[in-house]
């Protein structure tokens, strides 16, 4: 039998695996947007739509995070934040973020990203200013911590497609429900 060529290691194989799904995630998010574009007048529409589909994409993925990470409960919407930018992006995205900007009540942040897989062969043509490209990301963050009991607010305030130097989404926490103890006191 001819030896088997290509990657040695198994380490080698999975990351170029993970790679062509990368892509292939990538790609196809690329054309959903197109094909919005496409069938929807208002750009307008069309970064609703993303940031809908991120939103429910985000509640069913947070499940998926909590399983495989084995993050306990949070104490606070700081170590949240931190626990998406680091463990969260980098599950989902392979990139991780960094918190920063908070606000004096610790309720708003912001995450920036210096690398983005998403807007890998990406560029916007002059017809498509406004169109919020990543707006499925702001979505799923939004999604899965609604999920762990936390409204929030989620914007892009800067974005390497319109020229910006990063992309920096800012999460704003406008209500946090309250766990309850699942127990009565007698
Ligand atoms: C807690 O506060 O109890 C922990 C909650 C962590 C929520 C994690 C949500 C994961 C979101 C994944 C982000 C993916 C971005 C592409």
């Amino acid at each position: 039998m001819p030896p088997l060529t290509g990657p040695k290691s198994g380490d080698a194989l999975f990351g170029s695996v993970e790679r062509v799904n990368a892509e292939l995630f990538t790609l196809t998010y690329g054309a959903i947007v197109r094909q919005l574009l496409t069938d929807l007048e208002e750009v307008e529409e069309v970064n609703k739509q993303l940031d809908q589909m991120g939103y429910n994409i985000g509640t069913q993925l947070v499940d998926e995070f909590l399983a495989k990470s084995n993050v306990s409960r949070c104490v606070d919407f700081k170590e949240t934040a931190d626990v998406i930018a680091k463990l969260g992006f980098k599950m989902f995205l392979g990139v991780t973020a960094t918190v920063t900007n908070w606000d004096a009540e610790g309720t708003s942040c912001s995450f920036v990203l210096e690398d983005n897989p998403l807007v890998d062969f990406v560029e916007l043509p002059d017809t498509c200013q406004g169109l919020q490209y990543c707006n499925v990301l702001s979505g799923v963050i939004r999604g899965a911590l609604e999920m762990v009991s936390m409204k929030t607010e989620v914007t892009w305030v800067r974005d390497m497609l319109r020229g910006d130097d990063a992309y920096e989404m800012r999460v704003k926490l406008t209500k946090q429900v309250p766990e309850e103890y699942p127990y009565k006191d007698d």
